[in-house]
């Protein structure tokens, strides 16, 4: 299953179950009130949840869920650290250890689940997005602002829901699940010390929202590499974070930014602005990176980008330091550990701070997808088949061709799709995404494209890159006469 997405409507796989192992390193999810407030207590979540139905199927040896409505079953195993540990008393060197428990049970199972303490999750979050590189399994760490061990809990629906979905879903990435959302790991911060939703990810939309259905964001989760998992753990630990403030002293910053500091963080104002007024604070900056410190700017904002739209952010340029676009403090400040800790130099670093190693930052430019409606696209299109030779002109119609037929899908363009089709092109050809023009019209809920597209061989069992077949994408957009159509002609393959 490596490397592959299941579909936001799981196949029935009767009979068959997907193992998750949880590792519990701590916070309130399993605290229990004591005379000095609120600490972990070894064995209780595991009694609880074992007593919880929603866990336990009373059929079934203990770890085992009932069957979901899919007929799935998830079998989970947990590990329990010890100490149990609030993860305020968190250090790198906790970081590194469930990295490398994810790797030592890698192959045993097919997702991962850390239950993690919600005031320092965030670094967590992030560290291990850079650490677990070719990551093909899902990750979810989670926890709760109230522990298990009380009638009114959150920490029943966070860990019951990341279980699901990591019994489910192979959902590439470090993902943080709280309160109905799944998120980018590393583009998370706790924002809210006592509501139930203490997570946000202002920069990058949420990759999953639990409500009456589980709606899986598949255009935001990253795909896997390919390549074999890789734990490159953080070692380094010469980094900080540096807020700046109006009249910042500037012998603090001296000493702040003496050795053996190697990375900095810095939270600049708005748009990543610095006074650009006091040239002994812009000379110290300038000092430390000659010296080979990297110093990474980034917003003390909720939400939004660095860029040096003022002299004061191009004053910061001028001084050495890197932009980190919209980072979170947490994915700089963990990315920066990360780098230092593989021996890079200090320049390798800084041209690597500001690039999207895992999804944690976005480029200026958002990454955009040719769109068949975009003006200048058609008119180079056809400039190009105009003074190409005929074989040159098959070759670019053969590339063209899927992205046509699934864009006059997608429009309900019954006259275009028979046009293209009867030009010639295959009407099983996906585009990059390996979507067929018979995903489009499913997901669109176009009953007479669809009925056309069968007419002519389009294949109901093709899966696009995410595993979907256009049963999904029907089933997901709830168009039950479609629904109908494709269950009527899918093939032994076909599920749901
Ligand atoms: N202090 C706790 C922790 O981070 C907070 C929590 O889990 N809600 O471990």
């Amino acid at each position: 299953m490596a490397g592959t997405i299941l579909t936001t409507e799981p196949r029935v796989t009767t009979g068959k179950q997907r193992s998750v192992l949880i590792i519990y390193t701590g916070g309130t999810i399993g605290m229990r009130h004591g005379p000095r407030g609120y600490v972990p207590e070894p064995g209780l979540l595991a009694w609880t949840i074992r007593s919880h139905p929603a866990f336990q199927d009373p059929t079934m040896p203990p770890g085992f869920t009932p069957a979901s409505r899919h007929g799935q079953r998830i079998r989970y195993e947990i590990k329990e650290y010890d100490p149990l540990l609030d993860s305020s008393n968190m250090g790198m060197h906790d970081w590194v250890q469930i990295a490398r428990d994810i790797e030592r049970h890698y192959d045993e199972h097919d997702a991962f689940i850390v239950l993690h303490g919600t005031d320092t999750m965030a670094y967590t979050a992030s560290a291990l997005s850079f650490m677990l590189e070719n990551l093909d399994k899902t990750v979810i760490i989670t926890g709760a602002q109230i522990p298990v061990s009380e009638v009114r809990n959150d920490g029943v629906d966070n860990l019951l829901d990341a279980l699901i979905l990591a019994g489910h879903y192979d959902i590439p990435e470090v993902g943080l699940y709280f309160r109905s959302r799944l998120y980018r790991g590393n583009r998370t911060r706790k924002t809210d010390a006592d509501g139930l939703s203490a997570f946000s990810s202002a920069n990058f939309p949420a990759l999953a929202r639990v409500g009456i259905d589980i709606d899986v964001r598949w255009e935001h989760v990253l795909a896997p590499t390919g390549e074999r998992l890789r734990v490159v753990p953080i070692t380094c630990s010469n980094v900080a974070v540096l807020r700046l403030f109006p009249g910042f002293p500037q012998h603090v910053l001296e000493n702040f930014l003496a050795p053996p500091l190697q990375g900095v963080v810095l939270e600049t104002f708005g748009s990543g602005n610095a006074p650009d007024n006091r040239p002994e604070f812009l000379a110290a900056l300038r000092r430390a990176s000659d010296r080979g410190v990297v110093i990474v700017n980034t917003t003390q904002c909720d939400r939004g980008h660095v860029e040096a739209q003022y002299s004061g952010g191009a004053a910061l340029l001028d001084a050495g330091v890197v932009g980190g676009a919209d980072m979170t403090t947490e994915a700089a400040l963990t990315k920066l550990a990360f780098l230092f800790s593989s021996d890079r130099a200090p320049e390798e670093v800084r041209r690597l701070v500001g690039r999207d190693l895992r999804g944690e930052l976005t480029g200026r430019e958002p990454r955009r997808r040719f769109s068949f409606r975009e003006k200048a696209f058609v008119r180079s299109v056809a400039e190009t088949l105009s003074t190409s030779d005929p074989d040159g002109r098959a070759a670019i119609a053969g590339a063209l061709y899927p992205v046509l037929m699934c864009s006059a899908a997608r429009l309900g363009d019954l006259a275009g799709l028979r046009r293209i089709i009867d030009g010639g092109a295959d009407p099983n050809a996906g585009d990059y995404d390996r979507r067929t023009a018979l995903h489009l019209a499913a997901a669109e809920g176009h009953v007479e494209l669809v009925d056309y597209l069968l007419s002519v061989g389009a294949s109901p069992d093709t899966r696009d890159r995410w595993d979907h077949t256009p049963l999904d994408d029907a089933l997901r957009g709830g168009h039950a006469r479609v629904i109908a159509r494709l269950r009527g002609a899918a093939g032994t393959d076909a599920d749901a």
